[in-house]
């Protein structure tokens, strides 16, 4: 049982829900530790095949709990991330279906790396974005040095972290920071019915596609091209793609089952 999230499966996509609004989300030691749990049972659920993950209330996530932190050095800042941040933001990447962050409200600090962390970003226009650190003499963490500068530049990055300035959703929109901005009135419907879409996707091939992009951004041309051979053989070997030529041929839509 989860305590801090709110993890709910329905129609193929499992929704966790951060769940303490009153501290716009804030992560704790366990928030962390139920995230990655989370995450690993999603992965491990056949009948899910896409996770969307979002916060209740007026946030999406602020950070760290700096009711946790005291303004006192003495805090051990490099074993809260290896034990409870890091093992998080990798289980992100070795979830082998489409994550997609429902960007409700604020995503602050480490609740922004968390976002940046996932494969899809969809705001609600009151989102924004603060990367915080900087606001407290830290450095970006969870990932925010990694995936920042991959996804929106290394000016652009770098100008954010330096000035810790809020970034609105139109904003985030035009330097490719997210997908898709919503109305709020609509944004959880809206947010839904994009995971669903995602869910319908051969799940195979799209972990396999996740898996051998983000191996493609650390290696070269040479290796991507045979991580790209090895990726097509399991690809080919699904029923997924057997249906997917079957109803080209038949001049009808797939029914892909994610096996
Ligand atoms: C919060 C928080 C929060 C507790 C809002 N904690 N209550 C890793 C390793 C080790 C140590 C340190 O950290 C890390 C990773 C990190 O994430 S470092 C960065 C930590 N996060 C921040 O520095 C962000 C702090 N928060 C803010 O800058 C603002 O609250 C944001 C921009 C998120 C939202 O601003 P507003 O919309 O103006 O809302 P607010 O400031 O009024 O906050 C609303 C409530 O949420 C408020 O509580 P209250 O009881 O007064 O209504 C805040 O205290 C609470 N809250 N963030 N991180």
């Amino acid at each position: 049982m989860f305590e801090t999230i709110v993890y709910e499966v329905s129609e193929a996509v499992a929704v966790v829900t951060m769940n303490r609004p009153d501290k716009f989300n804030a992560f704790t030691g366990q928030m962390n530790r139920e995230i990655t749990e989370a995450l690993k049972q999603a992965q491990k659920d056949p009948e899910v095949r896409c996770i969307l993950l979002t916060g209740a209330g007026r946030a999406f996530n602020a950070g760290q709990d700096l009711g946790e932190v005291t303004g006192d050095s003495q805090v051990d800042f490099g074993g809260m991330l290896r034990n409870r941040y890091n093992p998080m933001i990798l289980q992100f990447q070795k979830t082998e279906k489409p994550i997609i962050a429902a960007i409700n409200g604020v995503a602050a600090g480490a609740g922004m790396s968390m976002a940046l962390a996932c494969d899809i970003r969809l705001a609600s226009d009151k989102a924004s974005f603060v990367n915080a650190f900087v606001n407290i003499g830290l450095v970006p963490d969870s990932g925010g040095c990694y995936y920042l500068p991959r996804i929106v530049g290394i000016g652009k990055a770098l100008e954010l972290a330096f000035t810790g300035e809020k970034v609105s959703a139109e904003e985030a929109l035009r330097i490719g920071l997210v997908n898709q901005v919503y109305p709020a009135e609509r944004f959880q419907e809206e947010a839904l019915a994009y995971a669903r879409k995602l869910a319908m996707q051969p799940t195979r091939a799209i972990g396999l596609i996740k898996r051998t992009m983000l191996k493609g951004l650390e290696m070269g041309l040479e290796e991507t091209l045979q991580y790209e051979a090895f990726a097509q053989e399991a690809a080919g070997s699904t029923a997924d793609y057997k249906e997917g030529v079957q109803a080209f041929l038949d001049k009808r839509a797939a029914r892909f089952t994610g096996r």
